[in-house]
């Protein structure tokens, strides 16, 4: 049988910085935005169901606080999206205050159209029209008479960053339902110029090598080739495509989950910003 090990490159199929963690980890959490009216970049994850959104927000809480987190509940049983509503987690900077950034926890996209988050509801989001507590209703979008409809947005409640997120363990695990309403999503993003980023979760399923060293990721060729599907089914940039590995059974801080996982933080950051300055 072929060893795994020849799944590897000899050189990386991307650079990789050379900044640390900490130096990533002060940049985060020093961030500060300084626009009127703006309290915070908003962060909106979207993605199929299971592909670990919530476990991203809890990883991201994790590393920030420094502690193990489960603010956004995430669901070990595969099928139905766990999270129905859509909700706005802050993250806690100290006894008084949050950071400046915010992640909205969305229902999963499923294959089937009556299923799953309606992308109407995920275009409205990104206008800023649903407001926290709202349950989403895979038959019907809302409506603009439903109490949690927001028919005057301001900036603050838009989404200023889009974040697709994908599980690299399965092979084409996208299908063409799943690609058009994600294409959907993103031709709306794009038609109100919010910046758009993809993770790719999972990593350590879909790699043996990387689930033993999550350091080989940028060697791994089944990786590479997990991204450049990604890449070439919805679109997004190779190098806006961040592979990362979420907290999920861990007990103890991990060094190299939490390389990955603020090098994809800091751009997401950066994105969300450059759209709040401009707009
Ligand atoms: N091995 C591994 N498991 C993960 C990773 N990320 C998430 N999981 C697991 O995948 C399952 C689904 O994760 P969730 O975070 O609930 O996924 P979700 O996208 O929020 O799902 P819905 O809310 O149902 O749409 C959970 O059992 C997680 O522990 C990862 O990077 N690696
Ligand atoms: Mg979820």
């Amino acid at each position: 049988m072929k060893s795994f090990k020849s799944w590897l490159n000899p050189q990386p199929w991307r650079t990789v910085p050379s900044d640390d963690n900490d130096s990533y980890l002060d940049y985060i959490k020093k961030f500060q935005l300084n626009k009127d009216g703006v309290e915070h970049i908003k962060i909106m994850l979207y993605g199929p169901t299971g592909a670990g959104k919530s476990s991203f927000i809890n990883t991201v809480e994790t590393i920030i606080r420094g502690r193990m987190t489960c603010q956004a509940l995430p669901d070990a049983t595969s099928g139905d999206s766990f999270t129905t509503k859509y909700q706005t987690h802050t993250i806690k900077k100290d006894s008084s205050s949050v950071y400046p950034f915010v992640f909205v926890d969305l229902m999963g996209l499923e294959k089937d159209r009556k299923k799953g988050v309606c992308p109407e509801d995920v275009m409205l989001a990104l206008e800023g029209h649903l407001r926290d507590g709202y349950k989403f209703n895979p038959q019907s979008p809302i409506t603009s008479s439903d109490p949690y409809y927001n028919s005057s947005p301001t900036l603050n409640d838009k989404t200023h960053i889009l974040v697709c997120v994908v599980p690299a363990n399965t092979a084409n695990i996208l299908t063409d339902e799943h690609i058009n309403k994600v294409r959907e999503i993103r031709c709306a993003a794009r038609d109100l110029g919010i910046p758009q980023i993809a993770i790719l979760t999972k990593i350590d399923e879909a790699c043996p090598e990387v689930d033993s060293d999550l350091k080989k990721v940028n060697l791994s060729n089944i990786i590479k080739k997990r991204t450049e599907e990604l890449h070439t089914s919805v679109g997004i940039p190779l190098n806006w495509i961040y592979p990362v590995k979420n907290y999920h059974s861990e007990f103890c801080p991990n060094k190299d989950i939490e390389a990955l996982t603020l090098m994809a933080l800091k751009h997401i950051i950066n994105l969300g910003e450059d759209f709040v300055d401009k707009n």
